[in-house]
């Protein structure tokens, strides 16, 4: 039986890029992309999935690169109209990126699940790649701050990340199931690779890893898991990352983020910069340039991961 299938893992704008890179190595078929969903909410009667569009736009080319969410080319007719209307313009959504949520809201009231949603939409956008909603079942990140507790969107946007994190929890994620083909793929003897990409471990990994029986079946995982780094430098690359392990009592470093996956990680990739952390570390650990800020970048870094998975 040949190993080719890859999993990976993502939430969020790190975890599209690397997504997009392996997207560019791996043929579609034996690409398995798991989205976080714990970053679902619903907004203006709309059931929206930002980290199934992040990653959808990414793998269609239509990412809007400088916002690192949404469209590109995108025009912001409704929202302007919405607000002299007196409605609710914290959070955007762009014309364009609005038919994707009329139209997955459209089909959710019908009875399709979140999945075959998915998969729908991502072919119509030409993405071959598999993009999988970690489970068809609800899960909302919540957090608890110094503000009291925030539905995810409302601490990450509207709040602009300012509030302090005492805790996350992830609600509805011990009554969720994984998505069948999620489950099927961990225990595939065809599995290649599990890659965790450079998602904040807590918002966009973490969700994942609650549902049931996911931290199990990656620790009993035959294949490799690989995870990269979202911290480089102390820094993450972008968004709360640092500022929340910090408030989580955690030290903002790739260590740190590694020893929250220990239990099930065999290889990790961590920046240059960060090589003095390197020596301490259990999983099998190589630099790399972690910082994809072009393709080139983001294939070289799936690359440098699945030449690392096959090397364990
Ligand atoms: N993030 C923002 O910081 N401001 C926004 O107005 C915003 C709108 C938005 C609309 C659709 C969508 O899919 C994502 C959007 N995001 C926005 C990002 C969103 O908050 C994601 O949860 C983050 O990317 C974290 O995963």
């Amino acid at each position: 039986m040949t190993k080719n299938l890859v999993l990976a893992l993502s939430g969020g704008v790190g975890g599209a890029k690397l997504a997009l890179g392996l997207s560019h190595i791996v043929a579609p078929e034996n690409l398995l992309i798991v989205a976080n969903t714990g970053d679902d909410f619903e907004h203006l009667g709309l059931s929206i999935s930002p980290d199934i569009d992040t990653l959808t736009y990414a793998l269609a080319n239509l990412d809007n690169q400088t916002l690192g969410w949404g469209r590109r080319d995108e025009t912001w007719s409704f929202m302007e109209t919405l607000a002299t209307l007196g409605g609710p313009a914290w959070f955007r959504l762009g014309d364009r990126d609005l038919a994707l949520h009329v139209q997955r809201t459209l089909r959710l009231k019908a009875g399709e699940t979140l999945a075959a949603i998915t998969a729908d939409l991502t072919a119509r956008l030409g993405i071959a790649a598999r993009i999988l909603p970690m489970s068809n079942d609800p899960v909302r990140t919540r957090v608890d701050t110094n503000e009291g507790i925030l539905d995810f969107q409302d601490y990450f946007v509207g709040r602009q990340c300012q509030p302090e994190v005492k805790s996350l929890h992830f609600a509805g994620a011990e009554a969720a199931r994984p998505h069948p083909d999620f489950r099927a793929a961990l225990a595939s003897p065809s599995l290649r690779a599990v890659i965790i990409c450079p998602s904040n471990p807590f918002i966009s990994v973490e969700p994942i890893l609650a549902l049931p029986g996911i931290r199990t079946a990656l620790a009993a995982c035959e294949a490799p898991v690989i995870a990269v780094s979202p911290i480089i430098g102390g820094r993450a690359v972008k968004g709360p990352t640092a500022k929340m392990m910090t408030e989580l009592g955690l030290t903002p470093s790739a260590a740190a983020v590694a020893a929250r996956y220990a239990d099930f990680l065999d290889g990790y990739i961590i920046d240059h910069q960060d090589a003095a952390e390197a020596a301490g570390l259990t999983p099998r650990t190589i630099l790399a340039a972690t910082l994809m800020t072009t393709l080139e970048h983001k294939i070289a870094l799936a690359q440098t991961a699945l030449d690392l998975a096959d090397s364990l």
